[in-house]
């Protein structure tokens, strides 16, 4: 079984989307360990996105993703890592495929909705940077 973070960012989340969103994962078979409400320090997006510091698109990034309340989760199932970035369709939601979350309830590459980790590195870094070990009920 894999797990894999997730995060609703904040325009889905204002938008009344993060039911919606959980409904999706849910669906097809994923099971959630972990949730958190929460909003993003400064700090806690540097070191999500550490990979983007110093790109032209970082300083809008950053503030969006500081910019309200986000919803933190970590999802687990057979290939979860894979299975929820197909579910979320492209980063650009121009580019997603009908039916995904980013298609449904993104507006633009910048403000698009969730975030899901991309290899099990990156998920294995950023579960931790959200949950303890003791707050992960696997
Ligand atoms: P993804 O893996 O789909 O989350 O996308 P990336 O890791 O490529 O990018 C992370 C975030 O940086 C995106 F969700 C939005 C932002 N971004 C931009 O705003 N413009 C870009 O050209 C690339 C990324």
């Amino acid at each position: 079984m894999e797990k894999t973070l997730v995060l609703v960012k904040p325009d889905a989340f204002k938008a009344g989307h993060t039911g919606d969103i959980i409904k999706i994962y849910e669906g097809a078979g994923l099971r959630l360990l972990a949730v958190r409400m929460m909003k993003m320090s400064k700090e806690v997006a540097a070191k999500h996105y550490e990979e983007h510091i110093g790109r032209p698109y970082y300083e809008e990034l950053e503030s969006f993703m500081t910019s309200g309340p986000i919803l933190a989760m970590v999802l687990a199932g057979d290939n979860a890592i894979a299975k929820v970035r197909e579910l979320n369709g492209k980063t650009d939601p121009k580019e997603a495929a009908e039916g995904t979350i980013r298609k449904l309830y993104a507006a633009s590459k910048g403000e698009n909705a969730v975030h899901a980790s991309d290899s099990p590195e990156s998920a294995a870094r950023e579960i931790h940077i959200f949950f303890n070990e003791t707050e992960i009920f696997d």
